[in-house]
């Protein structure tokens, strides 16, 4: 674990209330948990929005394996994007969906590349992206 460095910071009465109401009620035992998590979240917000920030994700995929030739254009779109995917999970939902969680890493514009041509192949049911960390950080 880092160093801990202590800050006082002045808010008003008002603003800190509402803050301590909405960690109460997302679960946060004590503030300055609360405000790690916002900076780190700002931190991934402004490397995620830098074409070249480098950014590690997840892209959550859902899809009938029975329409024609998906999953074949979904492998191929995967081989020829190998570079930014970590790793595939595929899980056979039911009868006729199966759903990918693909572990993806790169520059934001590469894994947004990515998840946007994946989310846009005919008979993708619904694909979400989620940047959860920048690359750097960890
Ligand atoms: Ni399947």
């Amino acid at each position: 674990m880092s160093e801990l460095s202590r800050i006082g910071v002045a808010i008003a009465t008002d603003l800190l209330g509402e803050f301590d109401a909405l960690i109460d009620k997302r679960g946060y035992t004590n503030r300055s948990e609360a405000f790690r998590d916002l900076i780190r979240a700002e931190l991934v917000r402004e490397s995620s929005s830098r074409p070249a920030g480098r950014v590690v994700g997840s892209l959550t995929v859902v899809y009938d394996h029975h329409v024609r030739q998906l999953e074949e254009k979904l492998t191929e779109l995967q081989h020829n994007h190998n570079r930014v995917i970590l790793s595939v999970l595929h899980i056979h939902l039911d009868h006729d969906n199966c759903m990918e969680l693909i572990a993806l890493r790169g520059t934001s514009a590469d894994v947004q590349r990515f998840a946007g041509l994946l989310a846009a192949t005919k008979g993708v049911k619904h694909a979400q992206l989620a940047i959860t960390a920048s690359a750097d950080a960890l």
